[in-house]
């Protein structure tokens, strides 16, 4: 029996989000049914409903969740129902040249559910990320289900699930931050304040936040940055290197996805240092360097999808060290909101007034 549930939906670019009846199948083969408890509110919910993914709406959005599974299909082992769960859109598929070289944090062919949920009508539903969780129910794949400690809270651990990962993930894992490394973070918003956190939790011994924006900053402060940077009023490639003792920092993490906080990201690491790219540009921006800059400081310039995580790797382990208080996930929430305040929760966002709203359910 199919279930009819409310979910937040986006009919067409630009238009503002609206609830719905969501018509939901019973989980085949396997996949499996979540019922949803917490879900942040992305800039990437906000970029689908702006057209800027792809052109395939109707969108189901929401994608940053945790809940409990209530049912499962067939040939299902990992999961079953009553698990609390961190949905992933990373549920790797073990079998492309990626997770063939051992490093299935690329993989290429990740698994969603086969199965569409659909508005009343039977119009299907593309669901964000491939998964959808603005939403009293959604239907994934079961390896989109991350088992975690059911200790923790709905609403901070659903943040693993995509922006906190990616920036943490954008450190620690990409990044390669290690004790006693400097590290710079251009753009504190919920991704980039993960980064920190994750700098923090490398053993980083100097954290240099920069941002425009006076609250970020004191945010910034707050998980972890021992430094900050306004700049707005001050040349933050000076800035970074007069605290590096004049060399720029081990590592430097661009969580905007501009061209000039790119440039200003690849200025200000150390010689042989590392630039890491987790904010996601449009297509139209460019960059234009130096090759021989490119060349000369060595060093090594990475882009991170979703932190470079492996979900049953990663998600287990944070949560653990969020209830052992060494992770400060609640931090990250800076309300938690109804299903119909989505649309005022992208005001907010795009205002700076947050740096995660999350809808409980
Ligand atoms: P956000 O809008 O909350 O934060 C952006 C921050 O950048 C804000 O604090 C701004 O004040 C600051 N800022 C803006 N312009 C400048 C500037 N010129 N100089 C300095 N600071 C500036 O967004 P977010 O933290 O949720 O997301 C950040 C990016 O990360 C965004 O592009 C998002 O799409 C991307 C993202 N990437 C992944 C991934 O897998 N790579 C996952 C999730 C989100
Ligand atoms: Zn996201």
């Amino acid at each position: 029996m199919p279930h009819e549930v409310r979910g937040v939906v986006a009919r067409s670019k630009g238009a503002q989000v609206a609830i719905e009846t969501i018509v939901v199948p019973d989980p085949g083969p396997g996949e499996a049914l979540v019922q949803v408890q917490s879900c942040g509110v992305c800039h990437t919910d906000l970029h689908y409903r702006e057209g800027g993914i792809n052109d395939e709406f109707p969108f189901l959005l929401g994608h940053e969740a945790a809940g409990v599974v209530e049912a499962v299909g067939d040939g299902v082992t990992d999961v079953a129902p009553g698990d609390f769960v961190i949905l992933n859109w990373r549920a790797v598929c073990g079998q492309c040249r990626a997770c063939l070289r051992g490093r299935p944090w690329y993989c290429f062919a990740t698994h969603n559910a086969a199965q569409k949920m659909t508005l009343a009508d039977g119009t299907e539903l593309s669901p964000a990320l491939g998964i959808g969780a603005f939403a009293e129910k959604t239907l994934v794949h079961a390896g989109q289900c991350t088992k975690v400690n059911p200790a923790a809270s709905p609403a901070a651990a659903g943040l693993l699930g995509c922006g906190v990962m990616a920036g943490l993930g954008a450190a620690i894992n990409t990044g390669g931050v290690t004790r006693g490394d400097s590290v710079a973070v251009i753009g504190c918003g919920g991704v980039g304040d993960a980064a920190i956190a994750g700098a923090r939790l490398a053993g980083a011994a100097k954290i240099i936040a920069v941002d425009i924006d006076d609250r970020k900053l004191e945010w910034a402060r707050g998980f972890g940055a021992t430094d900050t940077v306004n700049s707005r009023e001050t040349d933050p490639v000076e800035a970074i290197r007069e605290l590096t003792g004049g060399h720029g920092a081990d590592v430097v993490v661009e969580a905007i996805g501009r061209p000039e906080t790119y440039e200003q990201a690849f200025y200000a690491r150390d010689l042989a240092g590392t630039v890491v790219l987790v904010g996601v540009p449009t297509p139209d921006m460019k960059i234009e360097l130096p090759l021989l800059e490119v060349f000369g400081r060595g060093g090594s310039l990475k882009s991170s999808w979703y932190g470079d995580c492996l979900p049953s790797r990663d998600f287990p382990m944070l949560v653990d060290l969020y209830l052992q208080g060494r992770l400060d996930l609640d931090g990250f929430v800076s309300e938690t909101i109804g299903l119909d305040e989505v649309e005022e929760a992208f005001g907010k966002m795009e205002r700076g007034e947050v740096l995660r709203s999350v809808v409980n359910l």
